[in-house]
């Protein structure tokens, strides 16, 4: 899209007046933000419009992304970027005396996902529109977004997240679209007057479903996609029934909070609800727009696939199923062939608590068609499946067991895809977690590991580096990731090395700024920079890297003239508000990391910074900054990570386990360009396996670690109630459910390596190089593409005049 600098100065004028009926000099930044947003989503509007058209004017094969979750992070820069108008924009602004930046952060990053698995999601919706895919996204317009972090006194604090406080200019509400959702009542079939057997229900809840889209930009080609997110409200004739305002909590609360649990199991009720009401509202809205390709409803399959982010929208089977039986009125055999073939189901991760399970009482009396439909889809599998199979497997794999309707048991039975995100995730799907699923169904199993959006993640949140890369390989990597390789024959280019290194500091350099004005801690730029960015989980760890730091701290307490290398920790993490031992750890951290910034025998050998409100603009600011990306899990705990990814793309060293994608990372850079330790998942099994860890025994033998241990509990870290009892006894008397004693040797060597390497900044940075060109791999495109072409069989969709090239592989 090309447009002048005047033109645009001109038509933002414009904007901002009929807005706000006075001259944009007057404007607060909030409404100059709004404005300017407005003014973008016109520019883009006419694609969206034409985009929607030529799908179904062409009948194309649609994708529905169906997650409960969904963390776009700012869109003003990434709309405009992907336009090809944000230069033009900075450049008008600046005529006129206002600052893009200043703008921007006026904006609300809608936290409508707790981590890694909505922000996947988001990355997909950015890739599937630059990839010219047909693609929507489906989910929930929480009210409420995941809750904002505070710390006070080093405990974290949570407080309500209202992100639409200032409306929110990129959603569009379609009331013409709507849907009726209902709940619990009674349910029964009865015969009608034609002999169809019909389904009748009196005294539901009855819940509007009001759809609010979202445009999803491509890279300069012209596509808009869309994202629907549904809000729950009181449909227009039954108003008259609900008189207090009271009456109305049991709809408004459908939409208003996100869950703030990952990977916990938590929620019930209302979270059941949330799940059914975003699958119905979105079944609903598929099947009618199916209606507009005129086709036989045997082809729904050849023009829809819905996909299941994780099992939260795995209601969408028996769903499917209920409109095709009660609506459509298909036999049981046609509806489900085309339920099975039209959806496909992603698991993100292994944790046992984490793997859906609903009470079957709970789901009969809210969602009373809707379980009978499970039911029956739960016999005819027992049904098939025991003659072949027996019963040890069959009722191993059954959907409903003890009591409860297993969420995971439905999603593999009714997908015909199942992925994990990376390669020893699936391996271990196949192997342990759902193997019994692999032995019935091993053609449905596939591997998909997880990307990210170079547009966002690099782009435009390190404009050094892509001005770099930009200047070296020319800009076809940003179409074609894969040209990225050819920056590794910059390796040993004295100068690229030392602007690469320039361009580093720079960033970290910003992010010292920033760290002195939001935390008032101030660190050198030049020491490394560790970060640990993600959700505080156990299994992720961040108590072990805690450690570390009490250990680093104790022998520089011991010898404060050795020579350390500078290491500035950094760390943003939200723990769910009921994980008591997740927040124990933020205590501790936030406790040591006073300790240690105000002991005058420390200095700039160290310091701890601990973010408050980690999320998607903060990960921005802080990912181009990275010297260390620590990747600590247990071995076969995370499921792929993401930020591992990020992190690399931006020069980061990694410092990892053999987990998840840390895997695939080692495959594509080379072990020797990363620092790799602790055990291996074949390691951790065996050890499980064997039942003879022993935690005491590592604590009671290693005398460096012991110290380290006995520092959480005599005293050494002031500030503290019991939390370092907490911990200590967790590692200690409760045997270590997650080898953190195990594994601290060898993460303390690895440390070592770092900071030798890091004496040597031509080699650091020409390792820092390679992990950056040999990130391609993890485009989110190349993870799209094969989504697309392995399990939704999808193609991206030329537009009249203009084709958009398939990405290489
Ligand atoms: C997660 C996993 O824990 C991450 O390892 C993974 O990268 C992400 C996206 O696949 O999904 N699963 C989950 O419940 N939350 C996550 O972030």
């Amino acid at each position: 899209m090309s447009i002048t600098t005047k033109q645009f100065i001109k038509d933002f004028k414009a904007q901002f007046q009929s807005m706000y009926a006075y001259s944009y000099e007057e404007g607060s930044t909030e409404q100059l933000y709004n404005a300017l947003g407005l003014y973008v989503k016109n520019q883009l509007s006419g694609n969206w419009k034409e985009t929607r058209e030529k799908y179904v004017k062409n009948s194309v094969k649609q994708v529905f992304y169906f997650s409960m979750e969904f963390l776009p992070g700012r869109q003003l820069e990434s709309n405009a970027y992907n336009l090809g108008l944000l230069d033009t924009i900075k450049k008008g602004l600046k005529e006129m005396g206002l600052s893009f930046d200043e703008l921007e952060e006026a904006e609300a990053d809608p936290a409508l996902g707790n981590g890694g698995l909505g922000r996947l999601a988001s990355c997909f919706m950015d890739s599937l529109a630059s990839l010219g895919i047909p693609g929507n996204g489906n989910g929930i317009r929480y009210q409420y977004g995941l809750f904002r972090q505070k710390f006070v006194d080093g405990y974290q604090v949570e407080l309500p997240e209202n992100w639409l406080r200032h409306r929110n200019v990129w959603e569009t509400r379609n009331d013409k679209s709507t849907c009726m959702v209902r709940f619990g009542g009674n349910v029964w079939l009865e015969k009608n007057h034609l002999g169809f057997m019909e389904t009748k229900y009196e005294n539901t809840l009855n819940v509007l479903a009001v759809p609010y889209d979202t445009p999803m930009v491509g890279y300069r080609n012209d596509v808009v996609n869309n994202l629907r997110l549904w809000s729950a409200e009181i449909p227009v004739d039954e108003e008259e029934n609900y008189h207090t305002l009271e009456a109305t909590e049991p709809i408004k609360e459908i939409t208003q909070v996100l869950y703030p649990d990952d990977s916990n199991y938590e929620g019930r009720l209302l979270r059941l609800k949330q799940e059914y009401f975003m699958v119905s509202a979105g079944v609903q809205s598929i099947l009618r727009h199916y209606r507009k390709y005129n086709l036989p409803r045997k082809n729904i399959p050849d023009k829809v696939a819905i996909h299941i982010n994780d099992t939260h929208p795995a209601l969408v089977i028996p769903e499917m199923m209920r409109i095709l039986l009660d609506e459509e009125h298909l036999s049981w055999e046609q509806a489900w062939e085309i339920t099975f073939k039209t959806c496909s189901y992603t698991n993100h991760t292994i944790l046992r608590e984490a793997l859906e399970k609903w009470p079957i009482d709970m789901m009969k009396e809210l969602l009373p068609r809707i379980y009978m439909i499970i039911e029956e889809i739960n016999r005819r599998f027992v049904e098939t499946t025991l003659p072949i199979y027996g019963e040890r497997l069959t009722w191993q794999t059954a959907i409903l067991q003890n009591g409860v309707v297993n969420m995971a048991h439905l999603a593999v039975i009714g997908s015909h895809s199942v992925n994990g995100v990376a390669k020893l995730h699936t391996e271990i799907l196949m192997n342990d977690v759902l193997k019994d699923f692999f032995q019935l169904y091993p053609e449905r199993f596939n591997n998909k590991t997880n990307g990210i959006t170079q547009r966002r993640w690099v782009h435009l949140s390190n404009p050094g580096l892509t001005k770099l890369i930009d200047k070296k390989v020319g800009e076809d990597w940003k179409k074609k990731p894969s040209e990225l390789k050819v920056f590794k024959g910059f390796e040993k280019d004295k100068q690229t090395l030392q602007k690469l290194a320039e361009i580093k500091l720079e960033n970290k350099q910003r992010l010292a700024d920033y760290i002195e004005e939001v935390q008032g801690i101030k660190v050198d730029p030049k020491a490394i920079f560790d970060v640990q960015i993600k959700r505080l989980h156990a299994y992720k760890r961040q108590h072990l890297n805690m450690l570390h730091i009490l250990y680093r701290y104790l022998e520089i307490k011991e010898n404060p003239s050795v020579d350390f290398v500078p290491r500035v920790f950094i760390f943003g993490a939200k723990a769910a508000p009921s994980y008591i031992y997740a927040k124990q750890i933020i205590k501790v951290i936030n406790s040591l990391a006073r300790l240690v910034n105000n002991d005058p025998d420390v200095g700039d050998k160290l310091k701890v910074v601990f973010f408050e409100n980690y999320g998607v603009s903060l990960a921005e600011k802080i990912i181009p900054a990275a010297d260390i990306s620590e990747q600590i899990s247990l071995a076969s705990m995370e499921a792929s990570g993401t930020s591992n990814m990020k992190l690399m793309a931006n020069g980061a060293l990694t410092l990892a386990t053999l987990d998840g994608a840390n895997i695939e990372i080692k495959d594509f850079v080379g072990e020797e360009n990363m620092f790799i330790f602790g055990l291996s998942s074949k390691e951790v099994y065996e050890l499980k396996a064997a039942g003879n860890y022993n935690a005491r025994e590592i604590y009671e033998s290693d005398d460096k670690l012991r110290r380290t241990l006995d520092a959480l509990t005599n005293g050494t870290i002031p500030g503290l109630q019991d939390e370092g009892y907490a911990i200590f006894d967790s590692l200690v008397n409760y045997n270590d459910e997650y080898f953190v004693l195990k594994d601290f040797d060898s993460y303390v060597k690895a440390h070592k390596k770092v900071d030798e390497l890091y004496k040597n900044e031509k080699e650091w940075t020409r390792k820092s190089l390679l992990n950056i060109a040999s990130s391609a791999p993890f485009s989110a495109d190349y993870t799209i593409k094969r989504y697309a072409d392995d399990i939704w069989k999808a193609k991206q969709f030329s537009k009249q005049g203009r084709s958009v090239k398939p990405l290489d592989e």
